[in-house]
């Protein structure tokens, strides 16, 4: 598994903010951080590949939001903010060797944290980043490999994946999804198993899957007891920094795995 990251910028204290209101960023207590966050992708048995930095791109650290990358094909986002969309063409580069490469087009706009994807069926959050056209043309993408794409509208956060993401349940490693009930409807997802976030940590559903392991966010260690209850293995890192800027553990990295064999394009 290939974990494609990208350096926290000094002009992250400029980063898009939604649901928060400014703070000030630590940028060395931030970087320490995301060098923890790499480490664990290692840990986990990621080979990290950092993107070039774009000092010059505020929320560039979050790149999760540039790319969703399937093993047939990677669809390369068009953020919702517009300060955001010059991110993606070191994305496409990086990219480029690995996977066939579709696009989301004007007036479409898709960030990678709106889209939740789990076997055969792919949700899409149309949030203030996300609309129903971005979600379309994914759908379109990726329809050819048997997905089903559902569009699901998120308002009480900023992403889908703010509020719901999957984790990996043994003994067989069946899906289910760790939620936060108040922040996106747990009736969409009625065919999962759901484990709820504690409320006293609402943005914790955002838990990065990687390999039998669950990347959670130290600080939110209540919700990281309920996973370790039902038998997940976590690996808790500092997230705190880059909390403060809206961002979370699925955000910091695009996952590429490197089993397909499929033509290049
Ligand atoms: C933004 O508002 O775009 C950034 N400050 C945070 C992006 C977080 N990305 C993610 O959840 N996938």
């Amino acid at each position: 598994m290939l974990a494609l990251t990208r350096a926290v910028p000094r002009s992250i204290d400029r980063c898009e903010l939604t649901h928060f209101a400014r703070e000030p960023i630590d940028y060395a207590r931030a970087v320490a951080q995301h060098s923890a966050y790499e480490e664990a992708l290692h840990r986990v048995g990621c080979r990290v590949q950092r993107l070039a930095a774009e000092p010059d791109f505020p929320d560039s650290v979050f790149v999760e939001d540039t790319a969703v990358v399937f093993d047939q094909v990677a669809v390369i986002a068009r953020p919702g903010a517009e300060s955001r969309r010059g991110e993606v063409d070191a994305m496409i580069e990086a990219l480029r060797p690995l996977r066939v490469l579709r696009f989301i087009e004007a007036p479409g706009t898709l960030d990678g944290g709106d889209v939740l994807v789990t076997p055969g069926r792919v949700f899409v959050g149309i949030s203030g980043r996300t609309n129903p056209e971005g979600a379309r043309q994914l759908a379109a993408h990726i329809a050819p490999f048997g997905f089903e794409v559902l569009q699901v509208p998120v308002e009480g956060c900023l992403h889908l994946k703010s509020a719901v993401t999957v984790v990996a349940l043994p003994p067989d490693g069946g899906a289910a999804l760790l939620i936060n009930p108040d922040w996106i409807s747990p009736r969409h997802f009625t065919d999962f198993d759901l484990i709820e976030v504690d409320p006293a940590e609402p943005a914790a559903a955002n838990v990065l899957a990687i390999n039998g392991h669950v990347i959670c966010a130290e600080e939110h260690f209540r919700t990281r007891a309920r996973l370790e209850a039902r038998g997940v293995t976590t690996l808790a890192v500092p997230a705190g920094e880059l909390a403060r800027a809206e961002g979370g553990v699925t955000c910091c990295s695009v996952l590429v795995t490197d089993a397909p064999t499929h033509p290049r394009g």
